[in-house]
């Protein structure tokens, strides 16, 4: 964890350290992130080196994850798809695992149940891993738990998810604060505000991160973004090599829609997603 100017670091026995940084990571413009591999003097509690990372998410603030757990309420409020795929898109960026949670199943009403089914089916198609979860009947929590195992995982999604609510099921004892999503905007109250990692067992670590609704795609390209969605990549490719998959001719991409094999929801967020890079790149110019 990173607070007030302090590092606190996990070390291999299990105990936490409070460290400051020497001033030439600043210098070198090089932010400390939770996560990151360090070696610390312990006479001085200070970082001395930090290790070059495996990998880094801006949002959230994390490195050197083996995978995502993105959590999405799938009630009250209803599961922000478009959110969703983006969280998707930056975890296939950074070559990341994701393990998508339908979280608060015990809020579903029958009416609900086809849809969720129905979504859950997309994302498995595409190759995601998808759970339904509920830390009040516990439903998909030891399943959860299992997909943790030896692994260091950030947990993402929008406040008010339940994020630390399930952390808690792992660990009561760590005793993360929770809070009610409001009644009246079924929106969280942004009550985590650092990043943290909690070891669970040996080799199971699990970040707890602070709820966000937006996220950018600074740092895409047009031409990688269909890169991102699995169920792009076709044995048979496009007839032109630079396609984007939106009225070109000889396109696989609309052909495989056409026939109901990608999800057109899925699709359409392509697009959306297309035109916001466009829109991003014109700004830069
Ligand atoms: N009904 C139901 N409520 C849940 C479930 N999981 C969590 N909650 C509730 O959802 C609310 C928000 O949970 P938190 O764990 O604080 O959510 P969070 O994702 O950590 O939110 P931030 O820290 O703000 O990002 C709390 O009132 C929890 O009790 C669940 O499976 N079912
Ligand atoms: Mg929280
Ligand atoms: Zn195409």
């Amino acid at each position: 964890m990173i607070k007030g100017g302090f590092y606190f670091v996990l070390n291999t026995e299990g105990e936490v350290i409070r460290c400051r940084a020497r001033g030439r990571f600043k210098e070198k413009g090089l932010d400390l992130l939770v996560g990151d591999l360090v070696a610390i003097d312990y006479q001085e509690a200070v970082i001395n080196k930090v290790y070059p990372r495996k990998n880094s998410l801006l949002r959230p603030q994390v490195a050197n994850v083996d995978q995502v757990v993105i959590l999405m309420p799938a009630s009250r409020p209803a599961p922000d798809l478009v959110f969703l795929d983006r969280l998707l898109v930056m975890a296939e960026k950074a070559s990341l695992e994701a393990v998508i949670c339908l979280h608060k199943t015990d809020l579903l009403a029958s009416r609900e149940r086809d849809t969720i089914r129905e979504i859950c089916m997309v994302f498995q198609d595409c190759g995601y891993r998808v759970l339904l979860t509920s830390a009040l009947t516990g439903q998909g929590v030891e399943e959860l738990k299992h997909s943790l195992q030896g692994k260091i995982s950030v947990f993402a999604g929008p406040s008010g998810a339940g994020k630390s609510t399930l952390i808690n099921k792992f660990k009561p004892e760590l005793n993360l604060q929770t809070a009610p999503v409001s009644f009246k905007t079924q929106r969280g109250r942004h009550t985590t505000r650092h990043v943290e990692l909690f070891r669970l067992t040996k080799e199971t670590l699990v970040a707890d991160t602070p709820g966000f609704q937006r996220l950018n795609l600074e740092g895409i390209t047009l031409q990688e973004l269909s890169s991102y969605f699995p169920e792009m990549s076709l044995p048979v490719p496009c007839r032109f090599n630079s396609c984007l998959h939106r009225a070109e001719p000889g396109c696989a991409v609309k052909e495989a829609l056409q026939k109901g094999k990608i999800a057109s929801w899925r699709y359409k967020h392509y697009l959306d997603f297309l035109e916001e890079i466009e829109q991003l790149e014109k700004k830069k110019y």
